[in-house]
């Protein structure tokens, strides 16, 4: 499969893709992705998984991958990008469904953004929970979703699909199939929709959806997805499918020439694990397990080597940045290096905004003061929302003001990917 150079692709998207060793073909010999695998669960139970093991819609099964918090998954992929300069695209595919606990996603995504902003991110689903997540996908920037998408005919699908459970009630039979189908076709339009490029992923499996797959082909061409990825069934040990046949490469690709007419057929999937890294034909997953990371001597730079930074954090109740700087009575104080931090103390404050009956912003009172001086040993103020007047006394004393609104463990990354940045923005005055 070539990369598809469509005028309608926008530059960025453009650039990406072809950066992307799944969606363009020439870019598989020369670029890397990394799953990180923090969607633990699923929604739906396909037959061909047991799930003990990853995700089969994306990956083999015969293994499994640990399963990170989004705090570790950031640290592993700064871990990787120091070791794989080549590295383009950060995946999530499981081991469980991408959008199952979207929350954990979404909060991978947005640390790793905080990170590193030029990544291509890539997420793998079985489109369930598609409509609710569509516009925070898109908003998130991602623009490479794949979609795994068995049957169109509710009769076939049911004998794939054991049960789905949806808003907390469970679904078998036609009527989950046909729940599923619904989902995954009203959020693959919403995706095309906003210009993401869509992949379908879809099992051949034997004497089951093998004849029909042509029919899913044509109608997911119909909806202006970007490629289709016919994969082989391969039978997990456990699964309700363990004693059918494994599809040969031959049945595949022999049902791939016939779909290439309609749209072009991705031939190089490796159906790699959840926590897969490295070029697709040369995975170094095992190198790169979290528990390997200490003994990884050669990783630099060491927390000695990096700079330490001091963020006064304003937060109700210390998991997320949501408070504004004027209303904040107490600061928590972290020390950290973008990738390790700790909370050294939590500091009383006098509250910097004390109401519009107080509010003068011509100058600043003695407890206003005494507020910006009992911030000036910190090198930040992560906070949801400032003042013009307080930010400019805290910026002019030398403390840089970084506004976020997500978790505090995201924000203070950020910072310090912004602190770290700042020697190319103190010609603009910063610090
Ligand atoms: Fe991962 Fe999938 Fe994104 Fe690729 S894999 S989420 S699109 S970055 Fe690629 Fe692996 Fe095949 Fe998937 S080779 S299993 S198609
Ligand atoms: Fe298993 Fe993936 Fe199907 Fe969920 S979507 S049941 S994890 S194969």
């Amino acid at each position: 499969m070539a990369c598809i150079c469509s005028g309608s692709l926008g530059g960025d998207t453009l650039e990406k893709t072809s950066k992307h060793p799944c969606y363009s073909a020439e870019a598989h010999h020369k670029y890397a992705r990394m799953h990180l695998p923090v969607a633990p669960r699923c929604n739906i139970q396909c037959n061909y998984c047991n799930r003990k093991f990853d995700c089969v819609n994306e990956s083999r099964p015969g293994v499994t991958s640990e399963v990170l918090t989004p705090g570790l998954a950031c640290d592993k992929f700064v871990w990787v990008k120091e070791k794989i300069a080549n590295l383009s695209v950060v995946g999530i595919a499981g081991p469980g469904d991408a959008l199952a606990d979207w929350h954990l996603t979404r909060q991978t995504i947005a640390g790793i953004k905080a990170i590193n902003e030029d990544i291509t991110f890539c997420l793998s689903t079985n489109g369930l929970l598609l409509p609710a997540y569509a516009p925070e996908i898109v908003a998130l920037g991602v623009r490479h979703v794949t979609v795994t998408v068995n049957a169109l005919d509710p009769v076939i699908s049911a004998r794939i699909y054991a049960f789905i459970t949806y808003q907390g009630k469970t679904y078998t039979g036609t009527e989950g199939a046909e729940l599923l189908l619904a989902n995954q076709l009203a959020g693959i339009a919403n995706l095309v929709a906003q210009g993401v490029l869509v992949k379908i992923n879809i099992v051949m499996i034997k004497d089951l959806n093998d004849t029909h797959i042509p029919a899913v082909v044509k109608k997911m061409k119909e909806m202006g997805v970007f490629v289709t990825n016919i994969m082989p069934l391969i039978p997990a040990p456990g699964s309700a499918f363990q004693h059918l046949p494994q599809t040969s490469t031959k049945e595949v690709n022999a049902l791939r020439d016939v779909c290439q007419l309609d749209i072009q057929q991705m031939r190089h999937c490796q159906q790699c694990r959840a926590d897969a890294v490295g070029l697709l034909h040369e995975d170094r997953s095992q190198e790169f397990r979290m528990g390997n990371r200490s003994q990884d001597s050669t990783t630099v730079p060491s927390n000695e080597a990096r700079k330490s930074y001091r963020i006064a954090v304003t937060s109700k109740y210390g998991k997320l940045v949501d408070q504004h700087f004027g209303h904040a009575t107490r600061f928590f104080i972290y020390q950290g290096d973008g990738q390790a931090f700790q909370l050294r103390e939590t500091r009383a404050a006098a509250q910097y905004c004390a109401g519009l009956a107080e509010c003068d912003t011509t100058g600043l009172d003695s407890r206003r003061e005494q507020l910006i001086d009992s911030l000036q040993d910190c090198d930040a103020v992560l906070t949801m929302r400032i003042g013009y007047h307080a930010k400019e006394k805290l910026q002019n004393s030398g403390v840089y003001i970084s506004e976020y609104c997500d978790t505090v463990e995201t924000g203070l990354r950020y910072t310090v990917s912004q602190l770290e940045a700042l020697p190319l923005k103190q010609a603009s005055g910063f610090k």
